[in-house]
């Protein structure tokens, strides 16, 4: 804040209606933006210089949401950022990633211009099972950016539905066994600010073609649990799985909720 510009009535993004007011993000030196692993067991690690993130400077991020954009079975970030360029940082399946925002059309307008991005909802409008997402901008209309998702990866939509949680299952956990990996998502209220994601939950699958199902449900002890209470799938390349809360608890396991 010492190199701040200070508010003044003779300097844009400064004054406000003619009072002196601090100074937008224009004249601020743009953040570091950090990334932290979780390590499963309530902590969190810096990966932020390994990962590449921190090498992504010059804006002012606001808002950012993690989903598959491609669909390959690796979590992508995508940063809305105020009165810059947003970002889209694609994973490289190694731990790093790569910023493709403007080459992929989610970095600014169509106009070319920079936007005030504020929150973002990532959610399906057309159904066409690609991942869409939604940017709520400052002073300006929403954006709606319809995603060309250009390859066949398969993916999995989960919607659940609480019958002794709550009906909308939020707080539910899912954990998606692909493959060698594991997906983890949670049905959330709200996933970025002042907005919230399609309550539907997305999996890319990459080329895989079947995938184990995992739900922890906010009812239910996590410790009564067991791997058996998953549903194996075998979609032959897309699907929608739906199904009540009721279908999923062992018989080992109790509902408490
Ligand atoms: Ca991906
Ligand atoms: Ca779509």
């Amino acid at each position: 804040m010492a190199h701040a510009i200070k508010p003044s009535l003779d300097i844009l993004n400064c004054n406000y209606e003619g009072v002196a007011v601090a100074c937008g993000p224009k004249g601020l030196k743009a953040p570091p933006q950090f990334l932290y692993r979780n390590n499963g067991d309530g902590t969190f690690t810096d990966v932020s210089k390994e990962s590449g993130i921190a090498s992504f400077r010059g804006s002012y991020g606001l808002a950012a949401v993690a989903f598959d954009a491609d669909e390959d079975g690796w979590p992508d970030i995508y940063v809305a950022c105020d009165t810059t360029s947003s970002s889209l940082l694609l994973n490289n399946l190694d731990g790093t990633f790569r910023e493709e925002g403007l080459m992929r059309g989610v970095a600014i307008s169509p106009d070319g211009e920079e936007m005030a991005g504020m929150g973002i909802g990532i959610g399906e409008y057309d159904l066409d099972g690609h991942l869409d997402i939604v940017i709520m901008n400052q002073h300006e209309p929403p954006s709606l950016l319809r995603n060309d998702c250009p390859k066949e990866n398969h993916w999995l939509k989960v919607r659940l539905e609480g019958t002794k949680s709550n009906r909308s299952a939020i707080g539910a956990r899912v954990l998606v066994h692909c493959g060698s990996k594991v997906q983890a998502q949670a049905v959330l209220s709200q996933t970025s600010y002042m907005s919230s994601n399609d309550p539907r939950l997305h999996f890319g699958l990459g080329v895989e073609t079947t995938a184990d199902i995992e739900v922890h449900w906010p009812s239910e002890p996590w410790r009564n649990i067991p791997r058996g209470s998953s549903i194996g799938l075998s979609p032959s390349s897309k699907e929608m799985v739906s199904f009540p809360d009721a279908l999923l608890a062992a018989p080992e396991c109790q509902q408490v909720g």
